[in-house]
Formats: C-alpha cells, structure tokens, sequence
C-alpha cells in the first residue's frame, strides 16, 4: 500500500489560477533517453484570480536551469511541481528539463512507440513534458520547434518554417495544455485535400508506419464525411490549414483529439478488408467522427475543470452517434447503443464504481473516462433534446457556440444556453448530471369506459456518498396499439418531473397495449409486470423498431430466467417469435440479426441479483447453450435458405448493407453449426475473402471445438499483422468453454508474441478473458488469480491500462460467498503490493468499499 493517502480533489474547491498565459514557446531536442524540453512562458496576472500562488505542474522532470525575465532563479521543487516568487505584473518565464521518452511505459507524455515518438496529454499528462500550470482553463497559442532526424516532424496548428532536422508549427487558437501534441517519425502520409463551406483549402494526412499505407483509405473518407456532416448538421467549419492524424501501436485509449493533430491507436485508424471486420470499419469511422468533431466541442470550447469532462465527451459521444445514424442505420445504431449501454454503463451505475456524469470529487482523473461520463453522459443530451425539441436544441447549439467559442466551460454554462432558448427551469433535470445510479421505473395500467391510465413511480437506488436520490425529470416516449397491432396513439414523450405520476387517455374503444419507452427516451430500467404473451405481441407487432427489439430482448431473458431458475425448457413463444423474427423479409438484416442474440451473461447475471437471486455463472452459460440449441433446432430448416439469401456478391464494402446481411448470415451459421458440426463454417473459412467472414467462422469453429487447424492456419497467415493478431489472441479465450478459459488465457500470456507492455495486446487477452462470464467467474477461482496476477505485472509499468481493467472486480458483491471471498481476497492482493499507482489504488479501494 502507499504511504501517504492519496488526496482527494473536490469540485466545491475550484478557484481560477491566478495568472494567464499569454503564450508559449517550446523547443524540443528529440533523443531516446535524454530529450531536452526548452519553454519560454509569458504570463501576467489573471484579474480574476486573488489567490497568486505561482506554482507549475511538473513530473518525473529533470530541471536543468529556470529564469525569470531573464535572471536565473532556484525554484522550489517537489514530485508534484516548481513554485518560485514571481514579480509583480507580468513576466517571462523560461526552463529547460530532460525527460526519458523511451522508458516512459506509462504512455503519458512524451513516449516512444515501435521507434517514433508520441505524445498523450490528456488529462494530466503535460506535466510529464515540461513545467506548466497544466490545467484544462488555463490556455494560449503554443509555438514549437521539433529537432530531430526524422523524416516527419509534426505538432499542432499550421507548418511554419522547416528545414534538415527541423520544423516549426504555429497553433493560433489558444488551447490548454493537454490539448498539446507531438510526433516524430519515419512515417508515411497518406494526403488528401478537403475545401470547406466557405471555400477554405485544408490538407488533410493520415500518417503511418511503412507497411501500413494500404490501410488508411477508409480512414480518410470517414474523416472528410464527418467534415461535411458538421458543417451541414451543426453548421461547424474546420479553422486550420492542416489537419494530421496519425497511427501508433502503443497507446492506452482510443484516440485523442490533440489540435491539429489527433494521435489515434493503430486499431482505431487502420481498415483493410482482409484484417478488419465489419465492426472494426463501423468503429473506425465512429472514432474518427468523435475526434474531428471534438474539434468545435472539446477544443474551441473545452472544460473549465476535469469535473466537467462530460461537457466535451457527452456532446460529442451524442454527436458522433447521430453522425453513425445518419450515415447507417438509425434503429441499428440505437438498439446497439442501448446494448452497450447496459452492458458498461448500467453495471457501473449500479456498483461501487457509481459516480454521477459529472463527479464531485476525484483522487485520479484518468479514473474516470467511464461509460458513465461518455454514455450516459450522452443520453442526457439525448434526453435534453426529446424534452426542448430539434428546433430549440439547434439553437441552443448555436447559442452555446457563439457564446462560449474560446472558452472553458461548465455544465452549469451548457444548461444556461437551453434555459435562456426555452424559457424552461432546468434545474430539475440538472439532477441527471449531479446524481448517480440508474432509475427504476415501475408502471401500472388501468382501463375503465374508455380511460386508460398510465401510473409511473421512479427509485433510485442509493449509490457511494449518495444514499437519498431526488426525483429525475425523465421523458417517456409511449405509443399505444390496439389489438390487431395498430397504432391508436403514435408516439407521444410524457414528461415525468415527480416520483409517482399518472397519464390518461380518454376515448378509447378497447384496453390498448402500450409501448412504453419507445427508442429507450431515458437511462432507466422500466420495469413493467407483464406477461409473456404481451411481449410476444409486441415483438410481432410494435410499430417502433427499438421497442420490437426490447420486447424480443425481454422474452428472451425471461425464458432463459425460466430455464436457470427452475429448470424449465426453453419457451416456445420465444422460439416461434424468434423463427417469425427470422423469415421476416420486411425487416433489414442487421435488425434480424441484432434481434437473434440473446442478452449477455453478465446482464442476465446482474437481472437474477436485481430480484435478489444469487446468480450462478455456470447455470447462466449452459441455460444459453441450451436456448441456442433449441433455437437451431427450431429453425433449422429455415438457417440455410436465409445463410444463402444473405450471400453478398461483388468485392467487399464495408457499407451498412452488405455489413448487415453478413451479420445475418453469421448468425445463422453460428446457430446452424449447433446442428452440423461446423461443416458450414469449415467451408466459411476456407472460402473466406476478408476479415468478417474468417474470423467469424473461425471463432464458430473454436466454439464448437472442432477449429485447431484453422486456427494454426490462421495464425501462419497473420504472424506478422499485429491487429489481426490481437483478434487471434482474443478469439481463443473468448471462445474458450468455462473451465478452460483461465488456463487459455494463461498459455497465451506466455506465447512469444505476447506483450503486455502492449496495451492492446494486454486487453486482447486479459480483457477477453475478464469478458468471458462464466470463464472468469470459473468457481474455481482461477480467472481472478490470473488476471489478478498480471495487474501486479503491469502495475507499475501502465499504471491507466491497470487501473482500468480493475473494474472486472466490480460486480463481486453479485455473486456467493465464495466467490466474494476469492475476488476480494485477490482485491486485498493487489492492493498490498508496495508502491501501488494511485489510479489503481483508488480503483480498488473504491471497489473494495462496497
Ligand atoms: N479525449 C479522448 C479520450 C482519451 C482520454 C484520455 C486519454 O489518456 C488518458 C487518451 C484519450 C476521446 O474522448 O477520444
Ligand atoms: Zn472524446
């Protein structure tokens, strides 16, 4: 354990810095261990700060000299910063440090990764580089000279002068500092040009290492259709010359929106048929969206304190799904997100990891890019819009562009843009921002002559620091049909603001049946006492296509809680519905798809402890081999005609079309491979021409146990294609059967192309195996040994990339006592290793205070 306790930084304790930075100029000498960081720094006193402490950020730096206008001086130094007196009035500040870039692990700073080097400065990784007041509202143009012998020597905002062994870039929008970046390499440009709405010429590259050219195309079109899409839809033109992204193989996140130049993992950039799937594009663009439009919302607004994190990720999570809406499917995209949703951020909300989309507190900021902060964070906005409507949240977006453009900003100053639009009080719905944990809403029905009313009641569950919950503002979407399956009432948003409330309907002829939270209009888990054949009903007929999917998603779960609760077979209201599912041509594909899979086990796990049942791993995976089984057995004359209707001719596309057939038509190989061994599979792979389809047979061929061979082939094919051989590394443990998965993922630890100082690598197979329900919670106790295990491992060394696997351990308190005793006895392990980081520290004593 630590010595000292780790501080605790409070929301309520934000006081302004008290100078500004009027700018900056950086010069780095570029050298592996010894690379030299020299700043010139000018401030004056900021006249809306009466605290004038001068005191700089800084970490693990070498201070080599400091001067104040000029005149050498001896600075107080601690682990944590530099503080000196500073004269009055303003004044320049200069230093020069040494840091290490290539032992540098942690992937925070400036690092190396597969010889180039990188930086990553958000949140707080800035003080690693040099001395600075490195906080998100403190901002200025930054001017910097990279020298150094790479070919490609990059920062943010536009080329200035350049020559042999140097180059010199000038950023004239004032940015905090962990908007900063930097790159330097033997990189090769993969260019393109954009001309904005007003006429303006950008150049745009996709920069990465040799051998990788032939993967940024797909990138690049993304990038220059989220252009145009912000330009149309929230009418926001890009404000530079140059626009650079580049590819590195090592970096703890997804990518990073750095001015100018967004720094993006390898995984999240680079797009081929032959190595990626059909997700991979689909997410691919969805990054490269959320990046590029975090330019107008994260970058010419950012936050005033890490305390409002969800200011930028929220709005921009809300802006890149309606992006992916428009340009795929929108029911797909919906359903898909409300699967991640509950997968990620209900879980969290629900655990001792709770915390509000915008905390209070926090010991380590890196602790907290949640799905709480970024999903959920984007459903409030979501539900902001349902309640003021398009036309009043397009000007709202307008007000708060024109009137926070260059500042740093708080949800308190987002809210005030809508409030002063709209007229409305949000103070209420202020609550979703400041309150934790998931809404329960419970509803009743009545009809009598022609009256039909709909009573809801809201609970909160008590989270970390916050046992009372108010009531939220909550928009619910109804429609109501009548028997025949048509619409008496479409869609209507009731607006909830108490913590019971009734809505009535006059006038009708017969009891309808309501569709209640159509397009899921709020975070909350409905729970609605209704029978089976009504969600038969619903599932055959609602005329909203994420309500059709729920009521599937909900005979499903309660068939499969039938089955591992007492013994019962698989339903077959469920099974014919789902046949009907199937052969319904009028329904796209994806949909199809989509409907056919069956909630998760650690959903189903955590929908057994809701009703106070301890949930048994073991019961949960057989009862959804069993429904699979049954699911196959019933279709089976059906899988192959629709396996062959979704054969998708002519070269690949990773378009949403061709992509949702071939989910389609992977679903039903999947289920059909129940019945035949894996012979279609076989033939799958071995005719395969691109990623989705062979490693989609390859994992159906693993689960099956009937894959070694292809697996060896597949690995002889891709040895030298790292990404494909992350899928290799991850395909095997999740495939695994329960009791193997843990050894599984213990042999691949020690397979030669296994690195965990990778974060990708490391996630690929620990995080697959932390993903395998019943594998990780194997009774046996050996899945959090294990990856308990390499936590310590990599503690020391990637300090975020340990500290954000730690939430596996987050759901102990669901199971029996035996497990509980077996994670917290690992829990405990972890947590007495000496010299622990503080991000995993805070993690698992937040985890352990459950
Ligand atoms: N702002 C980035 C995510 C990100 C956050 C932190 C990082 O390092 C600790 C890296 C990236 C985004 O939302 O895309
Ligand atoms: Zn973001």
């Amino acid at each position: 354990m630590r010595d000292a306790a780790p501080q605790t930084i409070f929301l309520k304790d934000y006081t302004p810095f008290g100078y500004i930075v009027q700018d900056v100029h950086l010069t780095f000498k570029l050298a592996p261990r010894a690379t030299r960081v020299i700043s010139r720094i000018r401030f004056a006193p900021n006249p809306g700060a009466d605290n004038k402490t001068f005191f700089l950020h800084g970490e693990q730096l070498d201070l080599k000299w400091a001067k104040i206008n000029g005149a050498q001086i001896k600075p107080a130094i601690t682990p944590e910063g530099l503080s000196t007196d500073v004269p009055e009035g303003a004044f320049t500040f200069e230093c020069e440090v040494e840091i290490s870039p290539e032992t540098n692990t942690a992937l925070e700073g400036l690092y190396m990764s597969g010889g180039m080097y990188c930086t990553q400065c958000e949140a707080e990784g800035f003080r690693k580089i040099t001395y600075y007041p490195d906080r998100p509202d403190v901002m200025s143009t930054f001017t910097v000279r990279v020298e150094g012998p790479h070919p490609v020597l990059l920062s943010n905002g536009n080329p200035a002068t350049s020559g042999e062994h140097f180059a010199e870039w000038h950023d004239p929008w004032p940015k905090p500092a962990y908007l900063f970046a930097l790159v330097a390499g033997d990189l090769i440009a993969h260019p393109d040009r954009f001309t904005t709405m007003s006429g303006k010429d950008v150049e745009l590259n996709i920069y990465v290492r040799k051998g990788d050219e032939d993967k940024c195309a797909f990138g690049m079109e993304a990038l220059k259709k989220s252009m145009v899409w912000d330009e149309k839809v929230y009418g926001r033109e890009y404000d530079l010359d140059i626009f650079n992204i580049v590819a590195v193989d090592d970096f703890n996140m997804g990518a990073m929106e750095n001015k100018g130049l967004n720094v993006f993992n390898s995984s999240c950039v680079l797009a081929s048929p032959e190595t990626s799937t059909d997700a991979n594009f689909e997410r691919i663009e969805a990054i490269i969206a959320h990046e590029y439009f975090h330019n107008w919302t994260g970058n010419r607004i950012t936050c005033r304190d890490w305390f409002q994190l969800c200011l930028k990720e929220g709005l921009t999570v809300y802006r890149d799904s309606q992006f992916t809406s428009d340009m795929r499917s929108a029911s797909v995209k919906r359903i898909s997100d409300v699967i991640d949703l509950r997968g990620r951020q209900f879980a969290e909300d629900g655990g001792p990891l709770a915390h509000p989309v915008r905390p209070d507190r926090f010991v380590e900021i890196n602790n907290f890019y949640t799905a709480t902060v970024y999903e959920k964070g984007a459903e409030v906005i979501g539900m902001l819009k349902t309640l003021v409507g398009d036309d009043a949240y397009a000007k709202a977006l307008d007000l708060y562009f024109e009137r926070h453009d260059g500042d740093a900003a708080t949800i308190e100053d987002w809210l005030q843009v809508f409030e002063d639009v709209t007229g409305r009080n949000l103070k209420r719905f202020k609550r979703w921002y400041t309150s934790a944990g998931t809404p329960q809403l419970s509803v009743k029905e009545s009809f009598k002559n022609g009256r039909y009313k709909l009573t809801f009641r809201q609970e909160t569950p008590p989270t970390p620091g916050q046992p009372q919950k108010k009531p939220r503002v909550i928009p619910i979407a109804v429609g109501l049909l009548d028997e025949s399956g048509a619409e008496v009432l479409p869609t209507q948003i009731l607006e909830m603001t108490k913590r019971q409330q009734s809505f009535k309907w006059e006038g009708l002829a017969s009891k309808p049946v309501p569709s209640i939270l159509r397009g899921f209009s709020a975070p909350v888990i409905l729970k609605r006492y209704t029978d089976d054949d009504e969600r038969a009903f619903l599932l055959a007929h609602d005329t909203d296509p994420f309500n059709r999917w729920e009521a599937g998603r909900e005979l499903a779960k309660s068939t499969l809680l039938n089955m591992i609760e007492d013994g019962a077979s698989p339903d077959t209201r469920y099974l014919d519905g789902m046949l009907a599912v199937l052969r319904d041509d009028a329904l796209d594909p994806a949909t199809r798809a989509l409907m056919l899979g069956l909630p998760s086990q650690s959903e189903l796990a955590q929908t057994l402890a809701d009703k106070g049942v301890v949930p048994d791993p073991q019961a949960i995976y057989e009862a959804v081999q069993t429904l699979n089984l049954a699911m196959a057995q019933h279709m089976q004359d059906t899988l192959p005609r629709i396996y062959a209707q979704c054969q998708v001719e002519g070269p690949y596309s990773p378009d949403a079309e061709p992509a949702g057939k071939r989910e389609l038509a992977i679903a039903t190989l999947g289920l059909g491979s129940r019945l035949d061994g894996g012979k279609a599979a076989k033939d799958q792979f071995a005719s395969a021409d691109n990623m989705t389809l062979q490693i989609s047979a390859l994992a159906i061929l693993l689960r099956q146990k009937v894959g070694d061979t292809e697996l060896d082939q597949f690995y002889a094919q891709w040895k030298h294609d790292r990404l494909v051989m992350d899928k290799w590394f991850g395909l095997q443990v999740g495939a695994a059967v329960p009791e193997d998965a843990a050894y599984i993922a213990e042999k691949l630890t020690q397979h030669p192309d296994f690195d965990h100082k990778n974060p990708n690598r490391f996630r690929a197979t620990l995080g697959a195996l932390a993903a395998h329900h019943a594998g990780f919670h194997h009774i046996s106790g050996r899945g959090y040994t294990l990856l308990a295990d390499w936590l310590i491992t990599l503690d020391p060394i990637n300090p975020q990339t340990t500290a954000r696997m730690c939430a596996a351990f987050q759901t102990w308190k669901r199971y029996d006592p035996k497990r509980q005793e077996m994670i917290l006895a690992e829990v405990d392990r972890i947590l007495a290793q000496p010299n622990l980081s503080r991000d995993t520290a805070e993690m698992l004593s937040r985890i352990r205070a459950a």
